[in-house]
């Protein structure tokens, strides 16, 4: 017992929960794909002024250049070496980038794959974003260098030697995913090359890594990995400060793999926070968005302080990796718009916003054929930039879903409300749902199929407000509805169902 605790206590020093964001600031956005010039112009022009805290940005270091299908994805999944040049941009760039956002405030959180290296079929040569030479067949990646005592094949039982059952540990962990050449992370060497890395990051100013394929690593492997990591620069932050660590491990139940044993090392993804959200909101399974009323670890969620959570990803949106077919995307942007709102005010985990940008789908057979699909691209690859219509919206085929002015005035909610508490709950028993946070922020939803005409406790000083859902408070007025709070804090609601946007947001930096 007692030696538990202590490894406990232990494991708690060197662990990063704090995502290190500047004061004020609760949200990250996942900018999938962006190259690193529209990222360092978006925390300038966009980020930094509506209040987002970062950007986690897509895998930085050198990864192979796929040609069958054509240069999809998640050909970045499959890293060559840690040297900076990708789709994305060169080092050049990417110092620019950091250096830019964190001089707005805005933090810069690296997707780093540390589980492997390319698929074991990727053959040999210089198909790779800086052009280093690889053999998958013989495993030598001299750009890090690796050679085949770097990886986990001895230590593999299963007979392809790649995952074959996910209820064994021993499988998951030291056998390949989807073929992806299995780093040993067991081996103070490997760990040592991957801390370099990190390290060259942290140095550059980066504020803290989301942990890929996490689930396929032994915790304690990623504990001796990160424990390597240097403090974070101090040009921007303050002396002393951790990494933020976020694991990804899907933790969907019924499997031995959960997200609790990576407590020690940071936090991790919480899958089971779409993928719920997306059943309640859609009205599956006889679900009602009153039952939210106790939303967070009653719904066997990990720890809030443990959680980072988000309605989609950029493997669920287009049916990789997991949550199924009830997570929302901007596929559905009424009902997504709903989701991100919902869980922008609502004070349970750490919240990332997806910005997807869009794709043919086609479905046969209920899959999508060209979930492949890589960023919007230049007949000779290079990545299309990111153009401001304006409205503010983004053109070139990238959704930039955090620019939705309903998402983007729920990222300044969060904000306004942070620290308070969830407060004033009502609910009719079936999808209509208010609450509030405190005495700063109250939020009404209709997803039922009549009208929502109630009078409400919001909590709110007295006064009008405006509702950052339907509009926004310009100057001294409104462009949209106004909620008049009186002075015991009794509102009326009035919201149409057939409304694009059958929910209502006040907030007090919204009071006019
Ligand atoms: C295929 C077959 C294999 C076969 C192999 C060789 O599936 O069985 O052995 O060919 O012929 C791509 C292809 C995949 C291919 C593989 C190797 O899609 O078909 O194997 O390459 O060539 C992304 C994509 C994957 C992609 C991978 C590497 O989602 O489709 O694989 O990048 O390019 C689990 C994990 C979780 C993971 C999730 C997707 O627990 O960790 O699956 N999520 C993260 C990332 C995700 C990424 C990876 C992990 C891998 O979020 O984007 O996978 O880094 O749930
Ligand atoms: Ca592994």
């Amino acid at each position: 017992m007692r030696l538990r605790f202590l490894v406990l206590v232990v494991g708690l020093c060197g662990a990063q929960f704090k995502p290190n964001t500047g004061p004020g600031r609760t949200s990250i956005v996942h900018l999938f794909e962006w190259r690193w010039a529209d990222v360092a112009l978006e925390c300038e022009r966009f980020l930094a002024p509506h209040g987002f805290g970062g950007v986690q940005i897509s895998p930085p270091n050198e990864n192979i250049i796929i040609t069958n299908p054509w240069q999809p994805w998640w050909e970045r999944y499959q890293p060559i070496s840690y040297k900076l040049c990708s789709r994305s941009g060169n080092e050049t760039e990417f110092r620019d980038m950091v250096t830019r956002c964190n001089n707005v405030g805005v933090r810069i959180y690296v997707d780093a794959v540390m589980n492997h290296m390319c698929g074991a079929n990727a053959g040999a040569g210089t198909h790779a974003t800086c052009g280093s030479y690889f053999n998958a067949e013989t495993e030598d990646f001299p750009a890090v260098s690796y050679s085949s005592l770097d990886f986990n094949d001895r230590k593999c039982k299963s007979p392809s030697g790649n995952i074959e059952n996910y209820q064994d540990i021993y499988q998951v962990r030291n056998c390949r995913l989807v073929s992806l050449l299995d780093l040993a992370l067991e081996r103070d060497y490997v760990r040592s090359r991957i801390a370099e890395y990190m390290n060259r990051l942290i140095d550059i100013g980066v504020a803290g890594f989301r942990i890929d394929a996490a689930k396929h690593m032994w915790p304690e492997d990623v504990k001796a990995t990160l424990d390597k990591l240097h403090n974070l620069n101090t040009t921007w932050f303050s002396p002393g400060s951790k990494p933020f660590i976020y694991q990804e491990v899907i933790d969907l139940g019924g499997e031995p793999v959960t997200g609790s044993q990576y407590f020690g090392n940071g936090r991790v993804t919480e899958f089971k926070y779409g993928a719920k959200l997306g059943t309640v909101i859609r009205k599956w399974n006889g679900k009602k968005m009153s039952y939210l009323k106790n939303w967070g670890e009653d719904w066997d969620l990990v720890p809030s302080d443990r959680a980072l959570v988000f309605v989609d990803n950029h493997d669920n949106q287009r049916g990789h990796g997991a949550g199924g077919a009830s997570i929302l995307t901007f596929w559905d942007a009424r009902l997504y718009k709903m989701a991100v709102g919902f869980m922008l005010a609502h004070p349970y985990g750490f919240t990332r916003v997806m910005s997807s940008f869009r794709w043919p789908r086609n479905f046969q057979n209920g899959t999508d054929i060209n979930d492949w699909m890589g960023p919007p691209s230049h007949p000779d690859g290079s990545i299309k930039n990111v153009t401001i219509n304006s409205d503010d919206t983004c053109g070139n085929d990238w959704v930039c879903e955090h620019r939705w002015h309903q998402i983007r005035n729920m990222v300044v909610f969060r904000n306004v409300v942070d620290g308070q508490p969830f407060s004033n709950w009502w609910d009719n028993h079936s999808n209509q749902i208010a609450f509030g946070r405190g005495n700063k922020g109250f939020i009404v939803f209709n997803n039922d199929d009549w009208y929502l005409n109630v009078t409400l406790q919001t909590g709110l000083p007295a006064g009008t407000y405006c509702d950052v859902v339907s509009g926004q408070k310009k100057g001294d007025s409104c462009t949209a509805t106004e909620v008049h709070v009186a002075a015991d804090g009794m509102a009326l609601f009035l919201i149409s169902s057939d409304r694009e946007d059958p929910f209502i947001a006040i907030h007090v930096d919204a009071k006019l």
